[in-house]
């Protein structure tokens, strides 16, 4: 509960204090081992956020490029979320479940 209420700060005082940005959320569900849809495009200060839909499995979301360490898994009804502030091509997959591959492209703003 506590990680919903923080989430929810988060995305109100980011939304509330960036007037001229509209900062969107864009959800991955990941459900029978597959990141859905796999391949997503968002603008500069956009969120991505993976919802994990399993009946009982865990994944974790590795950005090799972006993260200095694997992060943490997350269980079902759990989620994990990253904003993206610079524009690029980033690949990403679950350190448990190499198979399991998806990217991100972020281009700049449209104004
Ligand atoms: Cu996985």
């Amino acid at each position: 509960m506590n990680k919903t209420i923080l989430a929810l700060t988060v995305l109100f005082s980011f939304v509330f204090s960036n007037s001229s940005v509209q900062a969107k959320d864009v959800i991955v569900e990941i459900y029978k081992k597959k990141f859905i849809p796999s391949e997503v495009t968002i603008e500069q200060g956009d969120r991505v956020i993976w919802k994990n839909i399993e009946k009982r499995q865990y994944h974790n979301v590795w950005f090799k490029q972006l993260d200095q360490e694997e992060p943490g898994y997350f269980f079902p009804d759990e989620s994990y979320q990253k904003q993206f502030n610079q524009e690029g091509s980033f690949a990403y997959e679950c350190g448990p479940h190499p198979q399991m591959t998806g990217n991100v492209t972020v281009i700049k703003t449209v104004k």
